[in-house]
């Protein structure tokens, strides 16, 4: 971690809590992911089993994270609207470059933010994020809302996991080593954000590809 102004807690080698990063910009990221769901609005998806997703999702950037019967993958369009994924605001895109930035990834290029939303009773298993082509660039996740106990385990399934709770204005950026360990989200408990309500936003700004050069 480069500069020591930030309130920072490393969770894994390669691995850093922001704590309270965005909080001065709230305001800000909730009217850009209210302006992003009236175009593409918040909806449970599918696994490949015909189960329903617990969090609500939707998309905005180039490319946007979707499963169905068919698979998990990134699209450019929208397919319940036909439609490209809405832009990726700026608030949220140079938010995530410069927390990449501060933990030493410079070249990151935010080209899909996914937007889960968690009301109470919904959290998200143990899981690894390995859809994306590249895995050298790091994930930035933003946590907005009512807070919520991060699982963070290990490389596999049964590793113990570590817990730590994310809070309103938490960032978080993963890369190296950690960008493949097992993660999850507790069930959110009900609580109240004067912000939110008893709803959790969590936004995780991803590069997908390399770089074409
Ligand atoms: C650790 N979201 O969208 S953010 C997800 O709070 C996801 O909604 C959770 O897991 C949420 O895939 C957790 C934290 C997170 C995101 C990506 C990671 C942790 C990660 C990738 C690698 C390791
Ligand atoms: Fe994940």
């Amino acid at each position: 971690m480069e500069n020591e102004s930030i309130n920072s807690i490393e969770i894994g080698p390669s691995a850093w809590i922001l704590r309270g990063y965005a909080v001065s910009q709230a305001d800000q990221l909730l009217a850009a992911i209210e302006q992003v769901s009236e175009q593409a609005p918040f909806r449970h998806l599918q696994t490949r089993t015909g189960k329903q997703i617990g969090v609500e999702m939707t998309n905005c950037g180039e490319l946007g994270w979707y499963s169905d019967r068919k698979s998990y993958r990134y699209e450019t369009q929208d397919p319940q609207t036909k439609k490209d994924w809405p832009l990726m605001p700026d608030s949220i895109a140079l938010l995530a470059k410069k927390c990449a930035s501060v933990t030493g990834f410079s070249d990151f290029i935010p080209q899909a933010c996914l937007i889960n939303r968690y009301h109470p009773g919904v959290g998200m298993h143990l899981h690894q994020d390995n859809d994306e082509k590249t895995l050298a660039a790091p994930i930035i996740s933003l946590s907005l809302g009512v807070s919520a106990v991060f699982m963070f385990g290990g490389m596999q399934r049964s590793d113990k996991p570590a817990f730590h709770l994310l809070r309103h204005g938490d960032v978080v950026v993963w890369g190296n080593e950690d960008r493949l360990r097992f993660h999850g989200i507790q069930q959110l408990k009900v609580s109240h954000h004067p912000l939110t309500g008893q709803i959790r936003y969590n936004l995780t700004i991803r590069q997908v590809y390399e770089p074409a050069n």
